[in-house]
């Protein structure tokens, strides 16, 4: 696995523990999409729906695949396994990161705006500078905002094991940098 994909799993495993008890578990992740919903008060009560809609999959697969105790808890070692066979979450990925991405668009223009985008990935527990240096590396366009889609694409690739080099990784810098 690329060292960046590796930075990527520790970090997304610290954010997605939201209550901060040392494991994964379902109240993360209804923590973590409420957390999002209240990011973006005027979105319409559908899309909400299919953002925790995503995020209730995440989690189920997260817990299908990689609860080997079936305790309903996922700790560090049993979450690093999600990059030996990323295939088995690959569905899970694309719709959690299309109820995500789709939830920024207010004005259904097929862009989301920076002020967004940004309260957005605050809500998740990103860093403010991670999150200005990636919202830049998408292409803001005239009206500083991003495309829906550009964004969802790289949701998508955020959790992908194969990938480096890519903007998602100005969200997890290496420890080096
Ligand atoms: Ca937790």
């Amino acid at each position: 696995m690329r060292s960046e994909a590796v930075n990527r799993v520790k970090l997304v495993f610290t954010l997605l523990d939201a209550n901060g008890n040392g494991v994964l578990d379902s109240d993360d992740f209804d923590l973590m999409s409420s957390r999002v919903a209240a990011a973006v008060p005027g979105a319409d009560e559908a899309r909400k729906q299919a953002m925790r809609a995503g995020f209730t999959r995440f989690w189920n697969t997260l817990a299908g695949e990689l609860d080997t105790r079936h305790d309903g808890k996922i700790t560090y070692d049993e979450y690093q396994a999600c990059v030996l066979s990323p295939e088995r979450f690959t569905e899970a990925i694309h719709e959690f990161a299309a109820g995500f991405a789709r939830l920024g668009d207010l004005d259904r223009s097929g862009t989301v705006t920076r002020p967004v985008f940004t309260d957005m990935l605050r809500g998740v527990g990103f860093e403010l500078p991670n999150i200005q240096a990636l919202f830049q590396a998408l292409g803001p366009d005239d009206a500083d905002r991003v495309g829906v889609d550009v964004w969802e694409t790289e949701i998508r690739n955020f959790y992908a094991p194969d990938k480096g080099g890519i903007p998602a990784d100005l969200l997890a810098p290496s420890p080096a940098a």
